[in-house]
């Protein structure tokens, strides 16, 4: 198992549209145990595999609370088949944006298709965090991220800030 570096905005990467994965093997359970590794260590209660530069249909969750035992979920080539009409707002925050957070607006409750960590169809009927958190890592595999679902002005600002660190960090090597 390994920690792996997290990517960060504005890296283009997080802008991919990720590709199904085509066979549920020992190297995918690999990767799945080092995003739960990273995502433990971050720490984060989600991540998409494209978070660590890896543009596959993957991700984990983990909702369990301090003190309570670790609920590792991995869910692949996940889909959305029924979002409720109701919404409920949460206030998100993403590790490829680190310490920001905002309120977002989603459906409250999801439907979700997927193949489990043994390569066996699942279905789940999601609601409350587990509704937003499946919504806001399928987004990425879709390169969506959740300051795409605030103001553009909000937008704006955080993309503005991040592109200044990243410039700070590595200069003249800036993208996006
Ligand atoms: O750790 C995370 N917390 C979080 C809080 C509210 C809504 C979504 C999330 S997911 C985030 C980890 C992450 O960036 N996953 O992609
Ligand atoms: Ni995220």
């Amino acid at each position: 198992m390994s920690i792996k570096p997290l990517i960060i905005l504005p890296d283009p990467i997080l802008r991919q549209v990720s590709k199904p994965v085509e066979r549920v093997d020992g190297d995918l359970r690999r990767l799945a145990d080092d995003m739960l590794e990273t995502m433990y260590d971050a720490p984060g209660i989600g991540l998409a595999a494209i978070q660590v530069g890896e543009p596959r249909r993957l991700l984990v969750i983990d909702l369990a609370k301090e003190g309570e035992p670790p609920a590792p979920h991995v869910f692949i080539n996940p889909e959305i088949l029924v979002s409720s009409d109701q919404r409920s707002v949460y206030e998100e925050g993403c590790l490829s944006i680190p310490d920001y957070y905002a309120e977002v607006e989603r459906p409250a409750a999801v439907r979700v298709k997927y193949l489990d960590r043994d390569g066996k169809l699942q279905e789940i009927e999601a609601e409350g965090l587990m509704a937003t958190c499946l919504q806001h890592e399928i987004d990425h595999l879709n390169g969506i991220l959740f300051i795409d679902h605030i103001s553009k002005l909000k937008r704006d600002m955080v993309v503005k800030k991040f592109k200044k660190l990243a410039k700070e960090k590595a200069p003249g090597r800036m993208v996006g």
